[in-house]
């Protein structure tokens, strides 16, 4: 039976899983996982690349020992993040997280260099601080862009080490604010206008799928695929949807949410709106908004277990089903609550001035959390429909966050339609899924994610059409995100 191997980089963890594929279905198993920790000093947020690297050489070779016949390895990772090397391959500088405190200015920057809207028509792409063009305007003047010789994403520059092949794959060159999402190149002009210098850019660019080469290490004749170096476009290319009546909420430590569509969609509704265009697998587009998701929650549970309290998600999950519903929300995505800190308090503090009830302790807090991020999965989907014209039926919930099921129920409510959750693993199936297609043994996205459908368990959410108590919530959801935005 043939195995894949994927690599799914997260932001709060690693993992390697191996999937074995019989023609009819697809067993998955995890083989690997290990924490991946920011590195903190002072205003400085950056990526260990090297435990990254080690980790997932650890992971391949444990695999290589329990699973048969492996025939490929892909790495997919969290977007906007890269390394700039220099022509021996080695890093002129650490690789920044995106919520680095230093980026808070560069949307404003980013805005004074280029028009908003003659940028979105390009790029199609959300204006928020963590995006690889902020990132690089903050870096401007500071040496390390003269110093490199060239840009590679985050799991480009781990296929590359594996691989010794160094390529960026589309998907996640879609989610640097720099690529031209209709012409599917960079966007040379914006690059241009920024003042940064070309030559970052001059790795070849290829399309999700595509073998770069064997494997560097043991066990050395697999071959490294460039999956869609994207965690979201894998995790959507495993949503197991059958029609286009739907909406996904992708949930991790960001939850994305969306709808997908045929073509990019940069109208200036889009733009204000929130909305970004992300290359997926297949030809489709991903129309969707980022909303600060389990991040919030993985943040107040270090914050926690700092106090003594160590908490797992589980635990927090049942504390929250046991707490008054709806009584203070907040809007998940307020710029206070995106880079790392004291989130409880920074929670409390928008409370305190919106005059709702403050929660206090882990199950006050992390009820606010989910039942806000319910309201704001309302929001986004409501509008995203709106803006493409496409309407939403379903709500698919793929990725860890649908093992939470207080936040699917609450989905279910808020939105008034059914949630399918599942796959939680969707990144790693849509990574393995597009090595399937790559080795020839399934056809399209249609085939692939009907594999999915009898491949994983799902679990089905109906909303009880007792709505009273979130209609009323999400009235005054929508009440406290004008409130914040206008203060
Ligand atoms: C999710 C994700 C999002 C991207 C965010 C930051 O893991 O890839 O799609 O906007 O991380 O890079």
């Amino acid at each position: 039976m043939p195995g894949y191997l994927a690599v799914d980089l997260g932001a709060e963890s690693g993992r390697v899983l191996a999937g074995a594929f019989d023609g009819e279905r697809l067993e998955v198993r995890e083989i690997h996982r290990f924490a991946n920790r920011p590195v903190r000093d002072g205003d400085d947020l950056t990526w260990d690349l090297k435990a990254l690297h080690e980790e997932t050489v650890r992971g391949i070779g444990r695999a290589a020992d329990r699973v048969e016949d492996v025939r490929s390895v892909g790495i997919d990772g969290w977007g906007s993040d890269f390394g700039l090397v220099d022509a021996d391959d080695r890093l002129v500088a650490a690789p920044w997280h995106h919520r680095t405190p230093r980026t808070a200015a560069m949307v404003a920057e980013l805005q004074k260099a280029v028009e908003p809207q003659a940028l979105y028509d390009v790029t199609g792409t959300q204006f928020l601080p963590i995006t690889t063009a902020c990132q690089l305007l903050a870096m401007r003047g500071s040496g390390v862009l003269d110093r490199a010789d060239r840009l590679l994403m985050l799991p480009d520059l781990i296929a590359g080490r594996l691989s010794g092949v160094r390529r960026t794959e589309q998907t996640i060159a879609s989610t640097t604010q720099l690529w031209d999402i209709r012409r599917g190149e960079w966007a040379a002009g914006v690059i241009d206008h920024l003042g940064l210098p070309r030559h970052l850019f001059r790795a070849e660019v290829v399309p999700a799928g595509t073998a770069l080469a064997d494997l560097r290490t043991r066990p050395e004749r697999l071959a490294v695929v460039a999956v869609a170096g994207h965690d979201t476009a894998c995790a959507v290319a495993a949503m197991p949807s059958t029609g286009d009546d739907v909406g996904f909420v992708s949930c991790g430590t960001w939850s994305l949410v969306g709808v997908e569509t045929t073509a990019p969609i940069t109208t200036p509704d889009a733009r204000v709106a929130g909305f970004t265009n992300e290359l997926g697998v297949g030809g489709r587009f991903r129309f969707l908004s980022n909303v600060n998701g389990l991040w919030l929650l993985q943040e107040s549970r270090r914050v926690w277990a700092g106090e003594g309290r160590d908490l797992g998600y589980p635990e927090l999950t049942a504390l929250a089903a046991g707490s008054a519903p709806y009584r203070s929300l907040i809007d998940p995505d307020h710029p206070s609550l995106l880079s790392p800190g004291d989130v409880p308090g920074r929670i409390a503090a928008l409370c305190r001035l919106t005059g709702q009830p403050v929660p206090t302790g882990p199950a006050e807090v992390t009820r606010c959390i989910l039942d806000s991020l319910a309201c704001k999965y309302h929001w986004v989907l409501t509008r995203a429909s709106a803006i493409s014209g496409q309407p939403v039926r379903t709500v698919h919930l793929v990725g860890g966050g649908a093992a939470n099921t207080v936040l699917c129920r609450l989905t279910a409510e808020l939105t008034g339609l059914p949630v399918v959750a599942g796959p939680y693993e969707a990144t790693a199936i849509g990574n393995l899924l597009v090595q399937i297609m790559a080795d020839g043994k399934l056809s399209d996205l249609t085939e692939a994610r009907a594999l999915v459908r009898s491949s994983v368990p799902l679990r089905r959410y109906e909303p009880t059409g007792d709505s009273t108590g979130a209609d009323d919530a999400y009235a005054r959801f929508r009440d406290v995100v004008t409130r914040l935005a206008t203060e």
